[in-house]
């Protein structure tokens, strides 16, 4: 009975299209106007498919942007500042990067190059020349993934929590220990103007994103030099899940179009057979560790559920996600609620993502898991009942962070609606 009837369902339809308008800046769009006031790499490979039904020339427009950002390397960042905000830190200046549009020098979750091809998809006539143009740069960032962010063992590491897109995730804890920010100096946080403190990361963990920050800057951002005694390196399933699915979607669509996807498979093959160094056979279930170390996070996250979304049969985390789901009633949350680290409306130690739900949901049906069906409903209710927010309290449904935001309503349309 929570359940949307026909007109509330058409409301929430438009209400979903209204936000997308209003967060579209010309050509691309922010996640949510205020908190985040420039393009973002993997919420926009989101709200490329939520324009996709209704505009699909603006869907593909949103991911041609993207690309527009990318690094001669074939990196493609996760920030875009195309114009200056001052209403966010840290801005361009404190970046100080160089690529074709100023921006950050970190990466994001590839989920564009899956998106892309989605896009295709949905329009084949329209798409096939579009998703061509794109395709040698797409198969570009790919490769960087490969040459810079894979570990010893073929794991995608990231260099910095922002670079997974789960900031605060427990999955960080212990490389962030090892870093000694007392250099990092004075700077003014502006996110906790946006939103309540209780729901962003810490002190702590901001000295460091920063310190972070400052350390590659100096470096010049070079992937050469920054690779060398990198204090932050944590394999992680969200890039290593999201890249495999990438790579996959690459080849298949690149096949049917005739393009050169020569030597992808073998690229496939070897993120494959790295999957394998991220299940953690004490906890037995898909983790981080940290690459410098060794050590295990030991924390079921939602980043442990995209296994599916890489194409990964693994029906032991099956009986993870009921677990998981028997704890938590409004979806997948960020953490497993009976981890002593949960922490129900901060960030990515707890809340319920859409957008997450939305890849852990389509991954666990497309390998024939009933409880793929189940998060997508519990996705749509939570939306119904609490609107288009960056994310929920997973426990009562609460809506936390910031409002009319991009990835919730595109993944409404896309999916849970
Ligand atoms: C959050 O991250 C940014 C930094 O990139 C921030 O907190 O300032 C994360 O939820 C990230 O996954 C997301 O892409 C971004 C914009 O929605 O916000």
């Amino acid at each position: 009975d929570t359940l949307p009837t026909d007109a509330a369902q058409s409301d929430r339809n438009e209400a979903a299209r209204a936000i997308l308008i209003a967060n579209d800046r010309g050509g691309y769009t922010v996640p949510t106007a205020g908190l985040y006031p420039y393009q973002w790499n993997w919420d926009s490979a989101f709200a490329s498919l939520g324009f996709a039904e209704f505009d699909i020339s603006r869907a593909w427009q949103e991911i041609e942007t993207l690309f527009s950002g990318q690094w001669d390397s074939g990196m493609v960042p996760h920030i875009l500042f195309h114009k200056p905000d001052p209403g966010y830190f840290p801005g361009p200046d404190v970046w100080g990067c160089a690529g074709p549009i100023p921006s950050s020098g970190i990466t994001q979750p590839p989920v564009a190059l899956s998106f892309a091809t989605r896009l295709l998809r949905a329009d084949p006539e329209f798409g096939k020349d579009r998703f061509a143009a794109l395709f040698s740069k797409m198969r570009a960032w790919g490769e960087w993934f490969l040459k810079w962010r894979r570990d010893e063992k073929g794991a995608i590491f990231v260099v910095h929590p922002w670079e997974s897109g789960r900031d605060n995730a427990p999955d960080w804890d212990d490389a962030m220990s090892g870093i000694d920010p007392q250099d990092v100096g004075f700077y003014e946080r502006r996110d906790t103007q946006h939103v309540d403190a209780s729901m962003r990361p810490t002190k702590y963990d901001y000295d460091r994103y920063i310190w972070l920050v400052q350390r590659a800057k100096r470096l010049g951002w070079d992937d050469a030099a920054m690779a060398e005694d990198n204090p932050f390196r944590v394999a992680d399933p969200t890039m290593h899940f999201i890249l495999l699915r990438g790579m996959r979607d690459l080849l298949a669509a690149g096949e049917e179009l005739g393009l050169d996807t020569d030597g992808l498979a073998g690229q496939i093959a070897e993120l494959e057979a790295g999957a394998e160094s991220l299940w953690n056979p004490g906890m037995g279930f898909y983790d981080s560790y940290n690459c410098n170390n060794g050590i295990w996070s030991n924390a079921l996250t939602n980043a442990s559920f995209l296994c599916w979304f890489a194409g990964l049969s693994s029906p032991h985390m099956e009986t993870h996600l009921q677990r998981v789901l028997d704890a938590a009633p409004y979806g997948v949350p960020s953490l497993a609620p009976f981890d002593p680290r949960f922490d129900a409306k901060r960030y990515w130690r707890g809340p319920t993502w859409g957008m997450m739900n939305m890849m852990i949901g389509e991954g666990a049906t497309e390998q024939g898991f009933a409880l793929g069906e189940e998060v997508r409903k519990r996705t749509r209710e939570v939306i119904s009942k609490y609107g288009f927010v960056e994310y929920f309290d997973p426990m009562t449904g609460e809506a936390a962070g910031g409002k009319a935001f991009t990835w919730t309503a595109a993944v409404w349309l896309a999916w849970a609606g």
